[in-house]
This record gives structure tokens, C-alpha cells and sequence, in this order.
């Protein structure tokens, strides 16, 4: 029995292939098939959707993805092998900008590039020995996809899901391409990098902020599903908060200053109990006032100037940089005491959430306090507090320098100034949320063209369905400059669906964040039915919500809320019934080499097909699932990917020790007549069994399990009865196979020609009753000896063992004893005079 891996991998990924062994049973026909009963009843196998996250095919797999591949499909081989029917489908993420940036590098075209890599990679993951679902394989750049996808975005700007305006967009001047607020890191380009300016222009928005409130009372749904973090980071991101709206009057000077253009503007405040500490008012560098403050010269060009620096800065980067502002020489009317509030202009006020403008509480607001002393504004206290005010006070307490309301609670008071506002109507109560329409328009060519035409008399005009797919055309220089499909010869001109005139045709792709919103409803799609229909309904009843969903923590914000959001809009749209997509959501921790992230540039990369024409697929396996727990970052380590490939080769070897029993014998097996250390190794076996149900089921600790595996191993090395040996590998091989397929699957073949191996292994808790207790035994409260009784030995028994305990004997000889205390199943203590 010597262990081959590269004849045993090879051999049975091509059985899986050639026998379709990790395609789903067909979808039930009717979603009436789908009660719970039928469930129950198992009429219609139960079902796992597990899913990995789709790779975007950069060209080669790193551990990164073999890291998440390899998780999700142990959980899919798992819920196999125990008589589920599972979908566990992979494709590719194949639009964006990298196939473009290859191309302008390469001189080669996107397209090719992209499905050259598809190719490679796939091959790639098959070496791992991943058991995915071939027949639903697609990639986002398929012509088929798109074509559906478009049909969506029709829909979903007929429902008023999507539109178009003109706005500030985040600008990569590298890319030279539109980015989503999601898309920046630090002010900068997520792909490449490239600082991000602010640029004004018209683009296609998806109204995510329609769902703002659905998305977040949903996550509720997912606690203890999701990490928490996760889920707070979504919370934050969508970032609800409720206040008052009320409008600041502009002084009949200031009025008259802008030209009687302007009476009032509104600001937003989640602490009106405040409202008699406002000391200044505070506008956006964008605001409307602003800018005609600026069009009309009306401030000294130094405070222009520097107006139009501050503007130049994107709203993330001024969250973190100083604050700073420029008083604008007007003012407003306080609406409660009449009094006049200057006007100034900050860097603080976001120009896109809620007016644009603030009324500033210095005495109760750090940020406003720090702009106070900054520029010398007023500080009114107007909240009760005992602090020498070196800073905001933001606790509770009684309001004061409040008018009527002084002596109220604030809490209370909030609510009193709220009610009085929507009384008098002077403001009202408003819920803001932090989230923004999602800007889906990008100026590149390697993505889906939105499907829309502009023509002169209709304006926008959605294509007719039946000539969907707007398919790329092939014929494009890709130079990095401007977009491709604005600069082809022909491919923009068409006729309006409508009015048949010469029109023009949209030139924007969409943000490939668009494909990864749906493609799980796809893969739950029969693939028979993929050119009648993008998602099927009754399918989806039966696959979703994706039962174990794996992907990196970096998606916990952008795709993740994205998918969420689609799916409720499908739903919406009727596509589909399910409302949350992802049930469980496990995050995988990065794969590290000497301490930092695996990259070309750090040289610290690991190649994974080395590793697996090394030692084969089942070690590389092995040791990702064993380094660490699997949301913890991982360390790559020679030594313990060495370790990894004893153990299995051991584990291979050491199947000889089976021979000369049969499986017929295992079940006849008499605990109570075994040996110690045979009951020993029995009960490590079905220690690793009780794990494996526990980790898949719950805590994901595949270390844990994998750990556990070992001990068995070694408990059944310390023995040599063949029919213990057999069920402990009837049971190894079981366990270890969503882990370390090939293996497994050659020795579960030739022990038991693989009979039984679709079942729920249960556990024995026979081999849990232990034969004996250990106590320790304690002289004058130091612990001297321990004592191995029977769980039933009497008080005295085990004195009288204890007694004539070796080691004990020398402390207790020629002594007299005083005390004798025996604590169940724990200590016996005795204490000795002299
Ligand atoms: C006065 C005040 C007093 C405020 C106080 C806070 C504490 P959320 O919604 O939680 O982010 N604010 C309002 N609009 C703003 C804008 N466009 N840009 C920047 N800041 C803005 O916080 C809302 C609070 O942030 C509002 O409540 C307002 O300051 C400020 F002791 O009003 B507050
Ligand atoms: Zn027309």
C-alpha cells in the first residue's frame, strides 16, 4: 500500500467526471412538491446550495482561492455523502477592467485573454479535485448572461429601479472610468489604486436607497448566520439615523446679499434638544448658496480659492482630514429666539446628506466644538454638566439656557422640541440614511452595455427585449484612452425602438458588480431552461436561499449588499421568491506568508500548483483546512504542509492493518469484551465522528475536526484488532472525504467497494461509558498520587486503594491521618498529622 497521489487523483477526478458524480438531481417540477412535510418525508431530497464566491479569472488561482474552494466544497462533499441533494456550482466573474489593462499591455483582445484564463484556471481547480457542478458553469462575459442581465435592468428602470442623472462621480483618472462610494479605498481607485478626483456627469443609478430601510430590518434575519461583524459593518454602511428637519430663514440682509435668489435652507439634526446651543450654521463647499456666493464674487478670492480647494478634496478624505472653514458673511435666523447665526462654509458638511447643511451645537458636538475654538465661534452650553467643558459634552442631562424647556430631561426634551417643531410647523421629523443610489454607469468596454438608446423625440428608450443581447462588438482597439464603444466607427448608431428614427445607443457598460448581484439565482436556474428564461421561479423555491455561502471579509460591504439588494428587486420584479439570499455566511481569513498577505511585489507568493505536483491535491487540501480555523488568517508553513502529507500517507498506509476483517464484522462488535486501548481507539473514532457533525453543522472548525482525525489515528495505531481498525476507517474515511477526496475515496473503495457511504454515520455512545474514573489524591492539600477506580466504587473503596497508592505511601507512612475527604469523581484529600 504505498501512497501515490498523483495515480489516485488523477483516477478519480476523471470517475467523478466521467460518472457526473457532483451534479445535482434535478429540480421538483412544481414548487406544490416544496411543503414542509415533503421535506420532512424527504419525497424531495433535502437540498444544500453551497457556494463559494466566483473567481474573476486574473489568470492563475492563489491560495487565496484554494483556501475558499476548498472550504466550500468541504461542506458540499459533507452534506453529499449525507444524502443531500447539493448544488455546488463555481464560474467566472469575467467582465472588468484587468482583461482591458492586459489587453493595452499585451496588444491582445479582452475577450480572448478572458476566456484563455477561464480555461487555465479551470483546469487549475480541477487538479484540486473540487467537486463542482460542470453543467451550470458559466462566466458574466457570455452573451447569454448579458442578455438576461439586460432584460433586468429594463425591467428595473421601467419600476423606477434605475435611472439617469447628472451627478459628482468619483473619477479614476487612471481607469478613466466612474467608481461607486464603495470602490474607493482611502480616496483612492480599488483597483488600481490611482487617486480619485471629483468629476460632474450624467450616469445610470440603481435606487438601492429605495430598499434602505429593507435592507437593514432584514439583517436582522441573519444574526447569528452571519459574523457580526459583518453585519454591523452593513448597518453602519446604510447607517440610518432619525432627527429633525427644520429650515434656517436667511436675515432680510443676507437675503438681499444674494440677491433675493434665496429665503431659506434646510438642515438635518439628530439632536434638537440642542437646538438652543446652535451658535453658527454650517454649509457644504457644494451647497447651492455657496456657489452662488462664488459665481457672484461675492467673497474676496482668497476665501474662493480657497472654497474651490476644499471641493477639490473627495468626501471620505475630508471626514479624516482637519476641519476648516471660511465664515460666509451672512446669516440666519435662529427659529426659536429670533437671534442671528452666522453662516459659515466646512469641509465637514457633506454636500449629499441630508440639506447639505448643519446647525452647529459647539458645547455638545466635538466636531463643532473643534471648529469653535478654531475659529473663535461661540460655545452655549445648553445641557447641564459638570465637566470644565476642555471639550463636548455629550452625556444626558438637564437641559439649561433652553427657554421653556429648561429643567427637562434631554431625552425628554428631544422628543417635547420635536412634537413643538411639527406643531408649529417649522420642521419635521426626518429618517436619514448614510446610503447613496448605486452609480452603475463605467466608460469601458469589457462589460455589459446598458441597454438603453437615446434618441431626440423620446429620449431614453430601453432596446426591445427581443433584440437582447446588446452584445459587444469585437472590433475595438482597446488603447486606454476614453471608451472604446464611444469611439467605434459604427457600433453606437441604431434606430429608436420606439419612433424608428436614427438614434444613438448608450455607450456606458455597467459596473461589474452587477453580475455578481445574481449569478446565484442563475446557478439555481436548470441550465436546460438558461436560453428561455435568466431565472426560473419554481427552481429558485426549491435552491435558495444559498445554504453555506464563503468569501473573503473584503466583501462584507460592496457585493454582499449588492446581492442582497438585487434579490429583493427580482423579487420585486417577480423573478423569484427569495428575499435574503445568503442564509450562512462564512469569511474566510487571508492566506499570509511571513507575516503579510501573499503578492508579486512582496515576493512571498506560493504557487498552488507546486504545491499539488509536489505532494497532490489531498495535502494542499489538508493543510489549508488545517493551519487554521477557517476564519482566521493562515500562515503558510513548508514544514506543516510536510506534516500534512505524513499524516496522510500514514493514514493510506496503515489501511493494511484492516486486513482479515470484514464490514459485516463491525456492527457485531462487543464493546465490553474489548481491550483498554481498543476501547481507547474506538472511542477517539467516534470522538472525530461527533466532531465532524459539529463543525459542519456549526462551528466550521475544520482544524478541530482534522485534529481530532489524527488522534484516532494514532489510538488505533496503539492497538491491533483488524475489526477495529476496519470501522475506525469506515468511519476516517467518512469524515476525512470532504477534506481529502481522493484518498478517501480509494480506500472507501478498497475496504468497502464505497457501500453504505451515503448515509449519516451515527454515533455509539457505548463507546463513551468509561470503565474507570481517575482521581487525584491530594496529603495536606499537595497533590501526591492519583487513583483509577470504577465509576461505582464506594467511599470507602477508594480510600482503601487510595491508601495503597505507591507514591501516597510516603507521605502518609508512620503518620496518623486526621481527615479523609473523597470528592466525587474529583480528589481524595487526606490530612496527616506531624
Ligand atoms: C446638531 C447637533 C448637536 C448634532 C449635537 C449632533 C450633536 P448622523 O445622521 O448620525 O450622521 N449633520 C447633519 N447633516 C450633515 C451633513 N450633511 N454633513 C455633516 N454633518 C451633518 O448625524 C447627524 C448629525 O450630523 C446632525 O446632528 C448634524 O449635527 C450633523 F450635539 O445637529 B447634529
Ligand atoms: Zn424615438
Amino acid at each position: 500500500m504505498e501512497y501515490n497521489p498523483s495515480a489516485i487523483e488523477t483516477k478519480w477526478q476523471n470517475f467523478w467526471n466521467e460518472n457526473k458524480t457532483h451534479e445535482p438531481l434535478e429540480e421538483p417540477k412544481s414548487s406544490d412538491l416544496m411543503s414542509e412535510e415533503d421535506l420532512v418525508n424527504d419525497s424531495v431530497k433535502k437540498k444544500k446550495f453551497i457556494l463559494s464566491m466566483f473567481p474573476y479569472p486574473s489568470g492563475r488561482i492563489h491560495m487565496g482561492h484554494v483556501r475558499n474552494y476548498c472550504l466550500g466544497d468541504a461542506f458540499a462533499r459533507h452534506f453529499r455523502k449525507n444524502n443531500f441533494n447539493v448544488l455546488h456550482p463555481i464560474g467566472w466573474d469575467s467582465f472588468g477592467m484587468p482583461a482591458e489593462n492586459a489587453a493595452i499591455k499585451h496588444k491582445s483582445h479582452p475577450k480572448k485573454w478572458t476566456y484563455e484564463n477561464i480555461d487555465y484556471m479551470r483546469k487549475e481547480l480541477e487538479g484540486l479535485g473540487l467537486s463542482f457542478s460542470k453543467t451550470r458553469e458559466f462566466a458574466t462575459s457570455d452573451e447569454l448572461y448579458t442578455k438576461w442581465e439586460q432584460e433586468f435592468i429594463i425591467k428595473m428602470f421601467e419600476e423606477g429601479l434605475l435611472y439617469q442623472k447628472s451627478a459628482t462621480v468619483n473619477w479614476c483618472p487612471h481607469d478613466l472610468t466612474v467608481l461607486a462610494n464603495e470602490q474607493l479605498e482611502e480616496g483612492c481607485c480599488w483597483r488600481c489604486g490611482t487617486e480619485v478626483v471629483q468629476k460632474e456627469m450624467p450616469g445610470y443609478y440603481i435606487a438601492i436607497t429605495k430598499y434602505a430601510q429593507t435592507l437593514l430590518d432584514d439583517l436582522k434575519t441573519l444574526e447569528g448566520q452571519w459574523p457580526s461583524q459583518v453585519l454591523t459593518m452593513q448597518e453602519n454602511w446604510i447607517g440610518r439615523s432619525e432627527g429633525l428637519e427644520f429650515d434656517f430663514s436667511l436675515s432680510a440682509s443676507s437675503k438681499e446679499k444674494l440677491g433675493n435668489n434665496f429665503d431659506k435652507y434646510t438642515v438635518f439634526t439628530t439632536r434638537p434638544d440642542t437646538v438652543y446651543g446652535v451658535s453658527y450654521s454650517a454649509l457644504a463647499p457644494e451647497h447651492e448658496i455657496v456657489t452662488y456666493l462664488i459665481e457672484n464674487n461675492l467673497l474676496s478670492t482668497e476665501k474662493i480659492d480657497a472654497i474651490k480647494a476644499m471641493k477639490k478634496v473627495t468626501e471620505r478624505d475630508r471626514a479624516t482630514e482637519e476641519k476648516i472653514g471660511l465664515d460666509l458673511e451672512i446669516t440666519v435666523v435662529h427659529p426659536l429666539t429670533g437671534k442671528e447665526v452666522p453662516v459659515w462654509v466646512a469641509n465637514f458638511v457633506l454636500a449629499s446628506y441630508g440639506g447639505g447643511a448643519v446647525m452647529a451645537v459647539p458645547a455638545h458636538d466635538q466636531r463643532d466644538f473643534e471648529f469653535a475654538k478654531k475659529y473663535d465661534l461661540p460655545i452655549n452650553v445648553v445641557i447641564e454638566n459638570d465637566t470644565d467643558m476642555s471639550e463636548a459634552f455629550t452625556g444626558e442631562g438637564k437641559l439649561i439656557n433652553s427657554d421653556k424647556y429648561d429643567g427637562q430631561k434631554n431625552t425628554k426634551a428631544k422628543k417635547a422640541i420635536m412634537y413643538d417643531f411639527e406643531q408649529e410647523t417649522l420642521g419635521k421629523k426626518q429618517i436619514n440614511y448614510k446610503l447613496r443610489d448605486w452609480g452603475v454607469s463605467r466608460q469601458r468596454y469589457w462589460g455589459a452595455p446598458i441597454p438603453f438608446v437615446h434618441c431626440d423625440d423620446c429620449g431614453i428608450v430601453p432596446e426591445k427585449v427581443e433584440n437582447l443581447p446588446v452584445a459587444l462588438p469585437e472590433d475595438v482597439e482597446i488603447t486606454g484612452e476614453g471608451n472604446p464603444l464611444e469611439n467605434h466607427p459604427t457600433w453606437k448608431h441604431t434606430s429608436c425602438p420606439k419612433c424608428g428614427k436614427d438614434a444613438t445607443r448608450e455607450t456606458d457598460t455597467l459596473d461589474t458588480f452587477v453580475q455578481s448581484s445574481w449569478y446565484f439565482l442563475r446557478y439555481a436556474t436548470n441550465p436546460e431552461k438558461w436560453n428561455d428564461v435568466g431565472i426560473d421561479k419554481a427552481n429558485t423555491d426549491y435552491w435558495m436561499d444559498v445554504d453555506q455561502y464563503v468569501g473573503g471579509i473584503e466583501h462584507a460591504i460592496l457585493h454582499l449588499l449588492y446581492a442582497r439588494f438585487f434579490t429583493k428587486a427580482l423579487n420585486q420584479l417577480g423573478y423569484t421568491n427569495s428575499v435574503e439570499p445568503f442564509k450562512n455566511l462564512l469569511t474566510q481569513g487571508m492566506v499570509l506568508k511571513d507575516g503579510a498577505k501573499m503578492s508579486k511585489s512582496k515576493g512571498n507568493v506560493v504557487d498552488p500548483d507546486a504545491i499539488v505536483s509536489k505532494y497532490g491535491a489531498d495535502t494542499a487540501r489538508l493543510f489549508m483546512m488545517f493551519a487554521a480555523p477557517p476564519t482566521k488568517e493562515l500562515e503558510w508553513n513548508d514544514s506543516a504542509v510536510e506534516g500534512a502529507y505524513r499524516f496522510i500517507r500514514k493514514f493510506y498506509e496503515n489501511s493494511s492493518k484492516c486486513e482479515g476483517a470484514n464490514a459485516s464484522q463491525i456492527e457485531k462488535i462487543d464493546h465490553s469484551s474489548l481491550e483498554k486501548d481498543e476501547k481507547e481507539a474506538r472511542k477517539k473514532v467516534y470522538e472525530a465522528l461527533q466532531k465532524s457533525h459539529e463543525v459542519m453543522n456549526k462551528t466550521y472548525a475544520f482544524n478541530t475536526l482534522i485534529a481530532s482525525c489524527m488522534e484516532a489515528l494514532n489510538a488505533l495505531n496503539k492497538q491491533d484488532n483488524s475489526v477495529v481498525w476496519l470501522e475506525g476507517y469506515y468511519i476516517l474515511t467518512n469524515i476525512l472525504e470532504p477534506i481529502i477526496p481522493h484518498a478517501s475515496w480509494e480506500l472507501s473503495e478498497k475496504l468497502f467497494a464505497r457501500v453504505n457511504f451515503e448515509n449519516t454515520l451515527e454515533v455509539k455512545e457505548e463507546v463513551f461509558v468509561q470503565d474507570t474514573i481517575v482521581l487525584a489524591i491530594t496529603v495536606n492539600g499537595k497533590k501526591r498520587g492519583e487513583v483509577e477506580v470504577s465509576p461505582n466504587a464506594s467511599k470507602e473503596e477508594i480510600l482503601a486503594i487510595a491508601k495503597e497508592n505507591e507514591n501516597t505511601k510516603k507521605w502518609i507512612d508512620g503518620k496518623e491521618i486526621i481527615k479523609e475527604i473523597v470528592v466525587p469523581k474529583k480528589l481524595v484529600n487526606l490530612v496527616v498529622k506531624g
